[in-house]
């Protein structure tokens, strides 16, 4: 089997440092070793409602950070979801092979659709369907996400499966998750039991990728703690203390310790001075990355070139693949 590696971002905007400790980090070291297509799932966004006015602007930011990010575009594939027409094509398709059941089991859509679920658009619903031809749509192999897209993976996996079953072939292979690192999910800087995420009102509860020094700082210095001295390596102190090991989570990963490493200097000693360590840690990473964004945005036809290059070469892939499917299932 060729193997091939898919991932994508919403442009969504505020791109945090979950985004960027969760996904993009990871798919770096994947282009030495196999394809790569990484996109930008514009259609995906629509189901939050943007303004059109924002939705340029957002895809060229998530661009901007793939690239700065260190991915190339000479080797990998950046491209925006809405380009390729196969995506949505073969989301039709796939929607005929997932039973309701499995939708219905999909966490994501009860805490994004939250109480009233009869007012949560069809698209949240579906969400999970289209990210499974977004992967299919290149037969790829492997999936570099966070922890929070493990549970939309297997639905892929399954949904690839039935589509086999059901045509009797071994078309569509059933992706690999790939989660890894020691920050597969970073937590809100205020809530150590939320996930830091883009459309949380506060804009104290994520490091964006572009924020400055100053910023990261004061977000740091605000975040959430408890009164206790950091915790000894080797206990469990995750559930009673779900801030903390945030920031322990967050301090391993910029530094590429584990939790225990980070804990074993650390234990006994009091977050202020941690806070600030864990500062410089994440000026050191993020700073360069902030800068490059910034840069590539204030004059984006590198950014724009990028994304239409990519586009051609994602849909010469991507349409031989359609066209096997439409015979396969007798369209054609
Ligand atoms: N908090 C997180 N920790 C680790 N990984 C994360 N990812 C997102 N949040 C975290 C990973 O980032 C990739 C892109 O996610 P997405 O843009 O497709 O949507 P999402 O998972 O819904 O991300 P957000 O940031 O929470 O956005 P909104 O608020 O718009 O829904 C995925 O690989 C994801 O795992």
């Amino acid at each position: 089997m060729h193997h091939r590696v898919f991932s994508g971002i919403q442009p969504t905007g505020n791109l945090h440092l979950g985004n960027y400790l969760g996904a993009i980090r990871n798919w770096v070291g994947f282009q030495d070793r196999m394809e790569t297509v990484f996109c930008i799932v514009d259609l995906h966004a629509l189901t939050q409602q943007p303004a059109a006015a924002d939705m340029q602007p957002n895809i060229r930011e998530v661009t901007a950070a793939y690239l700065a990010s260190g991915i190339d575009p000479k080797r990998a594939i950046i491209f925006a979801q809405s380009r390729v027409s196969v995506h949505a094509e073969l989301a039709w398709v796939l929607s005929c092979h997932a039973p309701l059941g499995w939708l219905n089991r999909m966490t994501q859509f009860k805490e994004k659709a939250g109480k009233d679920k009869d007012v949560a658009v069809t698209g949240l619903y579906t969400y999970p369907v289209l990210m499974a031809a977004d992967i299919l749509a290149y037969r790829a192999t492997h999936v570099p996400v966070g922890e929070d897209q493990k549970q939309h993976l297997e639905l892929a996996r399954d949904i690839a499966g039935a589509f086999n079953r059901h045509y009797g072939v071994d078309f569509f292979p059933l992706p690999e998750p790939e989660i890894f690192g020691a920050a597969t999910r970073v937590m809100s800087l205020r809530d150590g039991t939320k996930k830091m995420s883009k459309s949380d009102p506060s804009d104290y509860s994520r490091l964006v990728m572009t924020d400055d020094a100053d910023t990261i700082a004061l977000k740091l210095r605000k975040a959430k703690t408890d009164t206790e001295p950091l915790p000894e390596p080797g206990t469990s102190f995750e559930a009673a203390r779900p801030e903390a090991a945030n920031l322990i989570g967050i301090y391993a990963a910029l530094s590429d310790q584990t939790r225990d490493a980070v804990l074993t200097q650390w234990a006994g000693q009091q977050f202020s001075g941690f806070k600030r360590e864990l500062t410089e840690r994440a000026v050191a990473v993020l700073g360069p990355i902030g800068a490059e964004m910034k840069r590539l945005l204030a004059a984006p036809d590198h950014v724009d070139a990028v994304l239409a290059d990519g586009a051609e070469r994602a849909r010469a892939i991507a349409n031989p693949i359609w066209d096997e499917a439409r015979r396969i299932i007798g369209l054609s």
